[in-house]
């Protein structure tokens, strides 16, 4: 079959000397770190709804990217194109997974129906590409937020009717992810929040998301799919008040409505940082719930502030992730997913190429000093003396129970003046930099 992307090599890994923009750098998929390789413990995914369907429209432009499909015009033509076209790059990339909505794939048409329709002729064609390629899918989910429909969200509608056809897109998606062998099946709450409380019914909002959730698990048991479910957490855009706000907020959500031991989270970092929070921060407590489950792979921009969905690039950034997912033994089921797009001015498809080389570098190199800085355990070892005062004497009996507000009174009015031993934060930044 003719190739769709031509001027896209196979990229190899050439090492940190190459000025090659179509080659790896760090990026060595064979390579072991320990006892995994840089592949198995990175990964990678491909977006199909930023690399496929994603154009470079902005709220004040046009389309700028020029694609392979954009002289067809039947939809279906387009969509088996795309198909084709991610399958070609990610065996290019050696990305051995791939991440998608229902619509993004396959366009809705003018009934439910029709779109299960459409969405069965695509499924079928990616049937056919396993066959001969190794990518795989991470996960799928359904597209509950762009058609107007779903304007007042789809769980969380005011209108049963909104909640019905949502229960039905997620059905078959959940059939389609099980059909295809998706490891995990994802929730963003798309437009599951409100914008004012003065028409809102928050608390029946929430009870609808349990409800909803509870269906897709019971579906999930019926049909044997035995995908990892995740929520993905974001606190804004599309809506004001998004209710799966952060980590935190997803884990409460969870324990209320019974729900824990079905979710873990998809984490995002440019939704992290729209959250107020690092990403390392919705990582670790998503950790120490024991709850992480697979990362969207991006970053945004602190001067915009908005969900630009850029390509992770920054090498603080990949390396306190990786440490954090190293930390965790890895990510099981989950991925590094790229939720990111090339800049608007970045139009061609080599850009495309050049993009996802450029974040899995970062991630590579971010992969081996989070290796040295664990194996060292250079920071381990600090955050470890700074506690060790909770392992015996005092702290030991105030974590064992045996002390209480009384006796505590009595130790206090007996102790010397406290100088605390100083936090030494700079040092460990310089630390990190060395390592870096
Ligand atoms: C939106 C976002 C989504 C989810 C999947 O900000 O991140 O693309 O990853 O619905
Ligand atoms: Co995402």
């Amino acid at each position: 079959m003719d190739e769709l992307f031509p001027e896209v090599p196979l990229v190899k890994y050439e090492g940190k000397g190459s000025d090659n923009p179509l080659a790896f750098k760090r990026y060595d998929p064979d390579r072991k770190i320990g006892d995994r390789t840089m592949r198995e413990h990175l990964r990678f995914s491909m977006a199909f709804w930023h690399s496929m369907t994603g154009a470079g429209r902005d709220p004040f432009g046009e389309p700028t990217m020029r694609r392979p499909w954009d002289r067809t015009s039947d939809p279906m033509e387009v969509a088996r194109q795309r198909m084709r076209g991610m399958f070609e790059l990610t065996e290019k990339l050696s990305i051995p997974f791939f991440c998608f909505h229902d619509r993004d794939i396959a366009p809705e048409g003018a009934s439910l129906r029709e779109s299960n329709a459409n969405l069965d002729a695509i499924v079928s064609l990616v049937r056919d590409l396993f066959k001969t390629s190794p990518t795989r899918l991470l996960w799928g989910t359904a597209n509950l937020f762009s058609h107007p429909r779903y304007m007042h969200g789809a769980a969380t509608s005011p209108d049963p009717r909104v909640f019905a056809h949502a229960a039905a897109q997620v059905k078959k998606a959940l059939e389609v992810t099980k059909e295809l062998g998706g490891q995990n099946y994802v929730f963003w709450g798309g437009r599951e929040g409100y914008e004012t409380l003065l028409n809102t019914d928050m608390k029946l909002e929430l009870e609808n998301l349990g409800r909803f959730l509870h269906m897709a698990v019971d579906y999930a048991k019926a049909i044997g799919f035995d995908g990892q479910f995740l929520i993905e957490p974001k606190p804004m855009e599309p809506t004001k008040h998004q209710y799966d706000a952060d980590s935190a907020a997803c884990f409460a959500f969870l324990q209320e409505s019974g729900l824990t031991g079905s979710f873990k989270l998809n984490i995002e970092t440019n939704h992290a940082t729209l959250a107020g929070h690092t990403m390392q921060h919705e990582l670790r407590y998503a950790r120490d719930h024991g709850i992480l489950g697979s990362v969207d792979a991006n970053q945004g921009d602190e001067l915009l502030g908005w969900d630009t969905d850029q390509f992770p690039t920054n090498l603080y950034n990949t390396t306190l992730v990786m440490y954090e997912v190293l930390s965790n033994g890895g990510l099981g089921r989950g991925g590094l997913n790229f939720d990111a797009k090339p800049r608007r001015g970045s139009w061609t498809s080599t850009d495309l190429a050049v993009s996802h080389i450029a974040g899995m570098d970062a991630f590579a190199r971010g992969l081996e000093t989070a290796w040295a800085l664990i194996s060292d355990r250079a920071l381990s070892k600090r955050v470890e003396a700074r506690y060790a005062g909770w392992n015996a004497g005092l702290g030991a009996a105030i974590r064992s129970g045996t002390e209480g507000f009384a006796g505590l009174e009595k130790i206090a009015m007996a102790q010397a003046p406290i100088d605390p031993e100083p936090g030494r934060q700079e040092e460990l930044e310089a630390l990190l930099n060395r390592y870096i």
